[in-house]
């Protein structure tokens, strides 16, 4: 069987990012340690050769895809060339080296935002591709889904027991806090912070603050990726897969629910801002609700436990205490 446990050297892809960190995190806390990463100056994911030749010496059984390029809405929007392109290069080159170098469990990660805009919701696993895609992020969409489609046919074609999460928004520490590439929770936090210490009477928050989203803490999100990695047998993946339309994917949600506008109040309250919230229309507002339906993963004995109230209050301690250090990253 190819759950993971203790003996197995296990790959983190992304180790020092939202999802990747908590990675980490998440399996020191369960006591792995035979656990390798590499920095980008290490390991160029974008080099095919490079990515090759890190698997024929580390010999990983185990890789979590926690890398990739990531951004909010005005990122996608802008950088829509970038997005499509070193996403499908670093998703290519890390789950064909993983099946050319017999890794035996593989965790790749799309995202609730590649389903298509007007899915019904909750959104359910077999919803990928059945109806047009949000544009702004389109080019991220479109390169996650072939990363999806390519972990489900190594696993139809040779049997290979990669698997595929699909998050839902996602927001903790080493979060990217940049102004403008940020996801909305981080940009938001960040913004609200440093109006309430610069005295501001107002901030701006984009679009109409009527869509929807849910938020779920990036520990919690990595307590799933490990949970389903030990005890999710392949032949549950299997089965998945085996059911039309055959992707091999699992809806990671089950987080809180809210409005673009409850969230920056939520995030005012906690940080005591009584300024005025004055939304820009002129701004998109991307999809107006994907949330998802979790309940095979519910099912499978997980749940989150990070409440988004909790998460918020660790977020901002977590962002006043590093943003000296935190280089804010660029898309
Ligand atoms: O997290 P976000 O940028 O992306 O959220 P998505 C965008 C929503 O938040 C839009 C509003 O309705 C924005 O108008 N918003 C309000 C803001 N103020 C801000 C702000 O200051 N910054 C940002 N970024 N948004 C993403 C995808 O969609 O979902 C990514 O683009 C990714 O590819 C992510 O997959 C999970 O949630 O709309």
């Amino acid at each position: 069987m190819t759950y993971l446990t203790h003996k197995d050297k296990i790959f983190i892809a992304g180790h020092k990012g939202l999802v990747g960190s908590a990675i980490m995190r998440n399996l020191e806390s369960k006591g792995y340690t035979n656990i390798v990463t590499k920095a980008r100056n290490e390991l160029d994911l974008l080099d095919q050769h490079a990515v090759k030749d890190f698997y024929r010496r580390e010999k990983p059984s185990v890789v979590f895809i926690a890398a990739a390029k990531v951004g909010g809405i005005y990122a996608n929007s802008h950088f829509r060339a970038e997005f499509i392109y070193e996403n499908l290069q670093i998703q290519n080159n890390l789950i064909w080296g993983a099946y050319e170098f017999d890794v035996h469990r593989l965790v790749f990660l799309g995202s609730s935002c590649i389903y298509p805009k007007e899915a019904p919701q909750p959104i359910r696993e077999n919803c990928l591709l059945t109806s047009p895609l949000e544009y702004t992020n389109r080019p991220y969409a479109v390169a996650k889904i072939a990363g999806i489609e390519l972990v489900s046919s190594l696993r139809a074609q040779f049997k290979r027991d990669f698997f595929a999460a699909m998050p839902t928004n996602l927001y903790g520490p080493h979060d990217n806090f940049h102004p403008k590439t940020s996801h909305v929770l981080p940009a938001l936090l960040r913004r609200l912070v440093e109006a309430k210490e610069n005295d501001e009477k107002r901030i701006t928050v984009w679009g109409t603050g009527r869509p929807q989203r849910e938020f779920l803490y990036s520990d919690d999100c990595a307590d799933a990726l490990v949970h389903m990695a030990e005890k999710i047998s392949e032949s549950d993946f299997d089965k998945i897969l085996n059911t039309p339309p055959y992707w091999c994917s699992v809806n990671v949600g089950g987080g809180d629910e809210v409005s673009i506008r409850e969230l920056a109040e939520m995030i005012a309250k906690e940080v005591e801002f009584s300024g005025k919230l004055e939304f820009d229309p002129s701004q998109p507002d991307g999809t107006m609700r994907k949330l998802m339906d979790s309940s095979l993963l519910v099912k499978w004995g997980w749940k989150p436990k990070i409440t988004l109230e909790q998460g918020i209050r660790d977020t901002i301690n977590w962002y006043k205490k590093n943003r000296n250090r935190y280089q804010v990253a660029a898309c």
